[in-house]
């Protein structure tokens, strides 16, 4: 509506009307927190009229205390050129629409309940809008429709009690309360309906409401801290199915930005089997078919070893026969002597058999490292050689023993 209701003398009319159409939709739905709203255009317009707070006929008080509205005017009056898109300024659900009056009206024109072409909406708290003087034709939406914060919902013009192309906001608590002040300020006891009503008497930001939901990649701040996508990440991986976790293999992580997520950080994927005792292409199987030169060489170095451990222990018992000998001169001295006499053997042939082996070993090993070509597999043998090493250092030392025992008993 715009000021010239005020000259004949009718709005209040216009806003029985709306009154009506709400009684007819039924109860509010569910109250939460307040529904704050965007301007409902695009770029910002100036406000031709106020709400009026003072009651009192014959004059008219904005939110601000100051004289920007008109008598009895029930909404706020955004100057809009024919044609304009009308935006929701919140979400909603469209509870009552109407279409068919003319797009030029005048003051006084009774259509759509002076409102001419409109559009109301219901929001989640119980609070209710409506946007009048719109397009023949033009509207976007239909009753019962869900709509959201920005959505085009029609386009301006003059219809209804109107004197020139503008859209009137009307906006109330609840289905039974009467119209407010959209804004709020000195002047009004309305809680104010938008997200930043800007400064007096400007039209509002162009911002819609944020509503906190989960955080979640499609270039929003869903939880309203300012930031968009913010601490969104998930694991990745690019490699087979199945492989993950498995040997070298390990996931990834992929951050989201801007609505979609990213590289796959950090995730090792399989690669070409190589000879390093590892499973690096992640099918269970560590080293298959690539160190067959290294499971020959091991296999011989665990037999020499596992033969050394056999000699050791022959030599132990030997010793500690000689050993009981010297303490129990009165045990078998034939016995004693064919076991002295076999020890002894072993021994020796032990002695030139760690030769061969140690000898064996320094000519295997540098093999060993060099077969299959460029792998650098010295690793796999070192601990057999290590420990063979070991026992046959054991094995001299005991050998040496036993030679100066039998030597001693000569
Ligand atoms: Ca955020
Ligand atoms: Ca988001
Ligand atoms: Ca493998
Ligand atoms: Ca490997
Ligand atoms: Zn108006």
């Amino acid at each position: 509506m715009t000021r010239s209701h005020r000259m004949n003398g009718r709005s209040s009319r216009a806003v029985a009307a709306f009154s009506l159409a709400i009684a007819l939709v039924g109860a509010a739905s569910s109250a939460g927190a307040q529904v704050r709203h965007r301007r409902p255009m695009g770029p910002a317009p100036t406000v031709n009229y106020h709400f009026d707070n003072n009651s009192a006929g014959g004059s008219c008080r904005d939110y601000n205390c100051g004289g920007r509205c008109y008598d009895g005017h029930s909404g706020t009056d955004f100057s809009l050129g024919v044609g304009t898109d009308v935006l929701a300024g919140a979400d909603g659900t469209v509870i009552a629409t109407n279409n068919g009056c003319a797009n030029t009206g005048y003051v006084g024109n009774p259509c759509g309940g002076r409102c001419g072409n409109y559009v109301q909406l219901q929001h989640s708290d119980g609070s209710r809008s409506i946007y009048c003087h719109m397009q023949l034709n033009s509207l976007r939406v239909s009753n019962g429709q869900r709509v959201r914060c920005g959505q085009v919902i029609g386009r301006s013009a003059s219809s209804g009690s109107s004197s020139g192309p503008h859209l009137h906001f009307g906006w109330r608590r609840s289905a039974s309360a009467a119209s407010q002040d959209s804004y709020r300020g000195r002047c009004t006891s309305s809680p104010g309906a938008w997200v930043d009503q800007n400064s007096y008497p400007q039209s509002p930001a162009g911002t819609c409401q944020c509503v906190p939901s989960g955080e979640t990649c499609n270039n929003r701040d869903d939880d309203c801290d300012g930031r968009v996508d913010d601490g969104i990440s998930r694991a990745c991986y690019t490699g087979p199915a199945g492989t993950a976790g498995r040997g070298i293999c390990r996931q990834g992580t992929q951050t989201c930005s801007a609505g979609s997520f990213g590289a796959c950080a950090g995730q090792v994927v399989p690669r070409a089997e190589t000879c390093n005792r590892m499973d690096d292409d992640c099918d269970g199987m560590v080293d298959e078919g690539v160190c067959q030169m290294d499971a020959g060489a091991t296999d011989a170095g665990r037999d020499a070893s596992s033969d050394a451990r056999a000699d050791a222990r022959t030599d132990g018992a030997a010793a500690d026969a000689q050993e009981s000998d010297v303490e129990a001169p009165d045990a078998s001295e034939s016995d004693a002597s064919e076991g002295d006499a076999n020890a002894g053997d072993a021994s020796e042939e032990d002695a030139e058999f760690d030769d061969v082996a140690i000898e064996e070993d320094a000519d295997v090993s540098p093999d060993r490292v060099d077969v299959p070509s460029g792998c650098g597999c010295e690793t796999p043998a070192a601990p057999a050689n290590d420990r063979a090493t070991g026992v046959i250092v054991m094995m001299g030392v005991a050998t040496v023993m036993a030679s100066r025992r039998r030597k001693a008993r000569r």
